[in-house]
């Protein structure tokens, strides 16, 4: 039988935890051949919630899961893991300033950064969904010296499946037609969802839309949908980000589909003339649970504006850490 994966979940208590860990139990995150062991982290006050949360994950009896930890520290949380979804986060409190909400989750992501370092396995995979996401992932790949830089990512599928799927609706097709959707940039609303390089029934995305279209709804509808939903639901996207980091796994794992890319934030070496060493959200490939940034893709004026925008917004936001 295949050796168990240790997978650890931070912020196992919270909202989209509690979509995701059932899923990643059941097998749809790394496949229904491969057992897991649940590793999860919590703070100290959350950690009464979490023995619950274990308990219920215990009575689904799901035949892949191993073994159920949970942990408040995170070098135990981590000792071990080849998967890290570091979904816990500091949220924005009232009157919290831009640049403390940085600071606090620069806190976290510090000392997870350097648990990860020390005791996860040298080749763990991670994903940071917890907000500012790809800055968060910045600062845990600056305390993970020893990690290679493509094994620490950031998550903007959720955004790449909104696009999607507000394609989708407008045109009244299946999803299955549209293809090479990329989120370039910032998990935030200076990101840039481009239709000028997707493909939609077999030919560019821009052929079925007007430019005013484009600019006045579907950039804004993408960028600002979490925001429709916390009005709408009274509380924040859960199971559709839980979803969407079981997807963003699954294909770094699996590979992508033949013919399409995913949008993933990772490490910038430049691609695209963006500054070296943010976390930026690029196309990408997936082949043998490696990931490799789409080159070569043109960029008309508007989408250079737009990207030069998202870049400006995450060398800021490094900017506010570094000073931290
Ligand atoms: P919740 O507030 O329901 O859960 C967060 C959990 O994290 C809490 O249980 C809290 O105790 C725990 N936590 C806080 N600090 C921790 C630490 N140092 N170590 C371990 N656990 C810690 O939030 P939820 O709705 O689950 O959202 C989690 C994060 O995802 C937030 O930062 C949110 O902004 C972010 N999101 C990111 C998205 C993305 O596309 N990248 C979309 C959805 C979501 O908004």
């Amino acid at each position: 039988m295949t050796s168990p994966a240790k997978v650890t979940i931070t912020g196992a208590a919270g909202q989209i935890s509690y979509s995701l860990l059932f899923r990643i139990a059941s097998g749809q995150m790394l496949g229904s051949q491969q057992p897991v062991e649940l590793s999860l982290l919590e703070i100290p006050q959350a950690m009464k919630a979490l023995e619950g949360v274990a308990m219920e994950l215990n009575d689904c009896a799901f035949p892949l899961v191993q073994k159920i930890e949970c942990h408040d520290n995170p070098r135990a949380a981590f000792e071990g893991s080849s998967y890290g979804m570091l979904v816990g986060a500091r949220p924005r409190g009232p009157g919290m300033e831009r640049s403390e909400l940085l600071g606090a989750n620069a806190g976290i992501f510090q000392q997870q950064g350097k648990a990860i370092n020390e005791v996860a396995d040298d080749k763990i995979k991670v994903v940071v969904v917890g907000n500012p996401a790809n800055t968060n992932a910045l600062v845990c790949l600056k305390n993970a010296p020893d990690i290679p830089k493509n094994q620490i990512t950031a998550m903007t599928r959720l955004d790449h499946n909104r696009a999607k799927a507000q394609v989708a609706e407008k045109l009244g097709i299946s999803l299955s037609k549209i293809k090479q959707m990329t989120i370039w940039g910032n998990h935030s609303t200076t990101q840039y969802p481009d239709l000028y390089n997707s493909l939609i029934n077999g030919s560019n995305g821009m052929e079925h839309f007007t430019q005013e279209w484009y600019e006045t709804f579907f950039i804004p509808k993408v960028a600002k949908r979490g925001a429709e939903i916390i009005e709408a639901r009274g509380s924040s996207s859960a199971a559709s980000a839980a979803n969407a980091a079981i997807e963003h796994v699954r294909d770094w794992v699996n590979g992508t589909e033949e013919g399409d890319w995913v949008s993933m934030a990772v490490y910038s070496e430049g691609q695209y003339g963006v500054k070296e060493g943010i976390i930026f959200s690029y196309p990408v490939l997936c082949h043998n649970g490696e990931y490799k940034i789409i080159e070569g893709l043109d960029l008309n004026d508007f989408s250079r504006k737009k990207l030069k925008e998202t870049e400006i917004e995450l060398i800021e936001e490094r900017e506010a850490v570094e000073n931290i």
